[in-house]
């Protein structure tokens, strides 16, 4: 039998409304864009797969807008014509032409997989070496800017049972301020809910002394990456004097960073992404670094919709322990949707298919009315 052929790589820019604004330390949200990949192959199996990005440029270094354009001009050229099957030949052939860019490559390489799922009749978490669970705790963020709104926004994750941990946005307020609001959520939520928060790099290292011992003293959990990513020295100090651990989020670009992280002693915690590591496949070699260096997991977001956080998931099954959840959440902050079925949240988890692939089928009427011309 002949191998199936890489024959169209599409790239297509979708605007999507939110349910509220989402306040990060860096941008407010007021929707969010993915980028759809579609990877067509000479068998007539498509696989599709997700790249995507917080604020456009706010966040990362690629633009929903340069993932695309990169995609067009250089990645799918140095795949057509390919083994879509052998996605080690596919992913090393990028490497050797394109560096950085792991935004898209990510996409490039949860597309393949869902590409040979659906040829081999397997769930991509099969492909990955077997899921060892099938469902994974999900993490709510409470962004709204507001304590009271974000206090009763809570209450009914608890009520309804989807949520039972939640991360709050801050850095972007004066440090008092952000405190208060901290604290006065942890107070009204007690010890129903492990609270948490991401200061997106918006402390200086002389505010995160402070904002991290007053945080643990209050009942805080975890403190995501409080000051830059660049200062690395910073945070191996704050790693040791911290009451609280703390998790490196933006400063795993790559899985080199992850190893230069786990070396030096900056986190106890790593966020795992797979658009910041380069996909699935090349998270999890993220997360052996970790597992490896004794540093505990937490499966991470970039606020993909479906696709995206169905990929992430696939992985994130896999994994023996992620002692601090997930917070793959992503589709639960789009109004809308552009799969024929969302994905599933109950009773606080998130409910990973066992279909083929990534277990996801393209509703094309929704993605037509919601894609950028
Ligand atoms: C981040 O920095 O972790 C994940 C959840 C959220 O609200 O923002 C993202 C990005
Ligand atoms: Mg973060």
């Amino acid at each position: 039998m002949s191998s199936p052929v890489i024959e169209r790589i599409e790239s297509i820019i979708v605007d999507l409304p939110t349910i509220r604004p989402h306040k990060l330390a860096m941008h407010t949200m007021q929707q969010q864009t993915l980028v759809i990949i579609r990877l067509r192959c000479s068998d007539g199996v498509e696989g599709i797969g997700e790249a995507t990005t917080i604020g456009g440029l706010a966040y990362g270094n690629e633009s929903p807008e340069s993932i695309k354009a990169n995609i067009d001009a250089h990645f799918a050229p140095l795949l057509k014509g390919q083994d879509a099957s052998n996605i080690n030949a596919c992913m090393q052939r990028l490497d050797k032409s394109i560096k950085g860019n792991t935004f898209a490559r990510s996409g490039i390489e949860s597309a393949l997989l869902d590409a040979q799922g659906k040829r081999l009749g397997l769930p991509v978490s099969e492909l990955l070496g077997g899921r060892v669970r099938d469902s994974l705790e999900v993490a709510w963020t409470l962004a709204s800017g507001d304590t009271a709104r974000d206090i009763a926004e809570a209450e009914q994750m608890l009520d309804i049972r989807r949520h039972r941990i939640f991360k709050l946005k801050i850095g972007a307020n004066p440090l008092e301020q952000d405190l208060k609001h901290v604290v006065a959520i942890k107070k009204a939520l007690g010890e129903r809910a492990s609270v948490r928060v991401d200061v997106n790099q918006g402390w200086d290292e002389s505010q995160a002394i402070r904002g991290c011992q007053v945080l643990g003293e209050n009942g805080i959990d975890l403190i995501e990456q409080p000051i830059s990513r660049i200062n690395r020295s910073g945070q191996v100090r704050l790693n040791q004097r911290s009451p609280a651990p703390i998790m490196a989020d933006e400063s795993i670009e790559s899985v080199a960073d992850a190893f230069s992280l786990a070396a030096d002693g900056a986190a106890s915690i790593f966020a795992l992404k797979i658009a910041k590591n380069g996909g699935p496949r090349a998270v999890l070699r993220t997360a052996q670094i970790a597992e490896a260096a004794g540093i505990a997991l937490y499966g991470g977001t970039m606020l993909e919709g479906a696709v995206g956080t169905l990929a992430s998931a696939h992985a994130f099954i896999t994994l023996e322990k992620l002692t601090w959840a997930t917070e793959l959440f992503g589709p639960l902050l789009l109004t809308e949707e552009i799969v024929t079925e969302a994905p599933v949240y109950r009773d606080f988890q998130l409910h990973v298919p066992r279909t083929p692939g990534l277990g996801l089928t393209l509703d094309e009427e929704r993605l037509a009315r919601f894609r950028r011309h």
